[in-house]
């Protein structure tokens, strides 16, 4: 894919990013971890890579606004214009020596999401979409699965961690879904659950309780690959309200239906 300016500038930093964390991976022993709440850690690894994003990003784009996970918001002269990062996408999976996290990069345009790139470093496999471009992983062209039967598919999401409000919920969503579907994975990063459901390996995810940062990218890799996206509550709006249901097209209203049933 011949990708904008912006989109190679965003897969630059995400490999630079990717990086400097494979490094630490290796060594992950000496990092020094810190807890910003309960089951929230943060290490230098993650502030180290949301440093280099962001000197790539705005040493590129200065007017830009951003909004990282470890920086929080800065508005930029540009207000049109955001980058949304994330720059360790399952920190505690990497503490834990565990092979999945990623580095999530999204670029909004006038509140819509028109580029995304997840990087799982650790196996090389770099997501990268582009608004009406299509999704791709590496060389290949994405495309969500062509499951039709719940039975027969499996999905993703995350369950709250360190007693966060939205446990009883996902407990609730979970009672019903797994009886009707194949299997539901929780393998810890918002961005690469995404990234799968657009690379057709879960037929679907969803998730409550997130921050656009775990997301942005990965919603835009999910649309361009040919899924639906949408919030939990649908007077909400998936940013606002911080659920997202994702999946293919056959799946995406099953689905819904299952997670927007009342308590
Ligand atoms: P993080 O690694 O960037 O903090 C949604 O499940 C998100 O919650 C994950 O993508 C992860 O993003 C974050 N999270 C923070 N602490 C977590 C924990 N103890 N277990 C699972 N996810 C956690
Ligand atoms: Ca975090
Ligand atoms: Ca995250
Ligand atoms: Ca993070």
């Amino acid at each position: 894919m011949q990708g904008s300016a912006n989109l190679n500038l965003m897969i630059k930093a995400a490999r630079k990013a990717g990086r400097a964390l494979v490094k630490d991976f290796r060594e992950v022993e000496n990092l020094q971890v810190s807890s910003k709440g309960p089951g929230d850690f943060v290490s230098k690894a993650d502030r180290e890579a949301e440093r280099i994003i962001k000197e790539e990003l705005r040493g590129a784009r200065p007017g830009y606004g951003w909004l990282g996970e470890e920086t929080g918001e800065d508005a930029g002269e540009d207000p049109t214009r955001r980058w949304i990062v994330d720059p360790l996408d399952g920190t505690t999976n990497f503490l834990h020596g565990l092979p999945h996290w990623a580095v999530s990069i999204a670029l909004e345009h006038k509140g819509e999401v028109v580029a995304g790139v997840v990087f799982d470093a650790a196996k090389d496999e770099l997501y990268y979409a582009e608004k009406g471009l299509g999704a791709f992983m590496n060389e290949t062209r994405l495309r969500v699965s062509g499951r039709r039967q719940m039975i027969e598919s499996i999905f993703a999401t995350g369950v709250p961690f360190g007693g966060k409000s939205t446990l009883p919920a996902t407990l609730q969503d979970l009672a019903r879904l797994m009886p009707v579907c194949a299997g539901v994975r929780r393998f810890g990063s918002a961005a690469l659950d995404l990234a799968y459901v657009a690379a057709g390996r879960y037929d679907g995810y969803w998730e409550r309780g997130i921050q656009p940062w775990d997301i942005a990218a990965g919603l835009i890799l999910v649309k361009e690959a040919g899924g639906f996206i949408g919030p939990v509550r649908e007077d909400r709006d998936i940013f606002g309200s911080g659920s997202v249901i994702a999946a293919n097209g056959a799946l995406f209203e099953p689905l819904c239906k299952i997670i927007r049933q009342p308590a």
